[in-house]
């Protein structure tokens, strides 16, 4: 039996550590009128400079059900993990995948997790997919734990501007606008229904990190994994880092760049954290 993860870019991660099969779909970033593909070797802090720049205007979409299809083939029991479908059309396209390939190979088995999340959260979920498999769960056991998982997992993210979110549709623009101001950030966490939510209003960088890690602990943070997920902002991601170290010193803290999907949305200087409220 071959095992597989199979993950949309999203996620920010392109690699996995150890011996298992890990393969990531791409979305798309389209910016006055050239597609840029979310995959390794893309330019972020290009990308970003050319989306701020856009005289056109600019978009993005989901992977195919083709793309999620070709990261399935040759696999026998495959776990897929999306950004939430409140946001993107990923996990439908990976659900009707999943029936096509289960057509074609009915002694597969496919699990689509629609993570209600995306960047660091989806980390989680991953590398806890990660261990069941490197336990050898059973298939249908691993679907529970990731299920059981899910409920502990949250997010949340500050942003600097909510633009390209309004412009696209996924938040309304009286709401950016506020986000818009000079020295105000947005600091916002995924509902249950995996939209975005407003925790707070900040006013300045220290202020925000602060906030931050308050809103962290008032939804159960104590001491469990961190992902730190940034746009082009690896200098307040690591003083988050030190501030959660300060109270849990044995926390594992990762910090991760974020890649092309979550760059233009996050936009410079926005944080999407996943953390564990164990
Ligand atoms: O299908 C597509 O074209 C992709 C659409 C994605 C839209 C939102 C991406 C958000 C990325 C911003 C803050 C995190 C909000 C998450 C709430 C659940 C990062």
């Amino acid at each position: 039996m071959t095992y597989r993860i199979v993950s949309d870019s999203t996620s920010n991660i392109f690699t996995l550590p150890g011996e298992i099969d890990y393969k990531t779909v791409p979305l798309k970033i389209l910016v006055d009128g050239v597609e840029y593909t979310d995959e390794p070797g893309l330019d972020t802090e290009a990308l970003v400079a050319k989306m701020e720049a856009s005289q056109w205007g600019s978009s993005t979409s989901c992977p195919s059900i083709q793309e999620w299809l070709n990261a399935f083939e040759g696999a026998d029991y495959i776990f897929a993990v999306t950004i939430t479908s409140g946001l993107s059309g990923s996990y439908n396209s990976a659900l009707n995948a999943r029936d096509i390939y289960i057509s074609e190979h009915p002694e597969a088995k496919i699990y689509v997790v629609d993570s209600l999340s995306t960047g660091g959260e989806m980390e989680l979920i991953i590398e806890k997919i990660r261990e069941c498999m490197e336990k050898d769960l059973p298939f249908e056991e691993s679907v529970s734990v990731i299920q059981d998982y899910q409920k502990h997992t949250h997010l949340l993210f500050t942003l600097e501007s909510l633009s390209n979110l309004a412009k696209n549709g996924r938040v309304s623009p009286a709401v950016a606008k506020v986000a818009g101001l000079l020295g105000i950030r947005f600091l916002g966490r995924a509902s249950e229904e995996g939209t975005l939510q407003q925790a707070h209003i900040c006013r300045g960088a220290k202020k925000t990190l602060t906030m931050t890690f308050s809103e962290m602990q008032k939804l159960g943070y104590q001491g469990g994994k961190v992902r730190i997920d940034h746009c082009l902002n690896q200098t307040n991601a690591e003083k988050l880092k030190n501030l959660i170290l300060a109270d849990y010193p044995n926390a594992d803290v990762k910090i991760v760049p974020c890649t092309g999907l979550c760059s233009y949305y996050a936009e410079r200087g926005g944080m999407i954290l996943g953390f564990e409220d164990f």
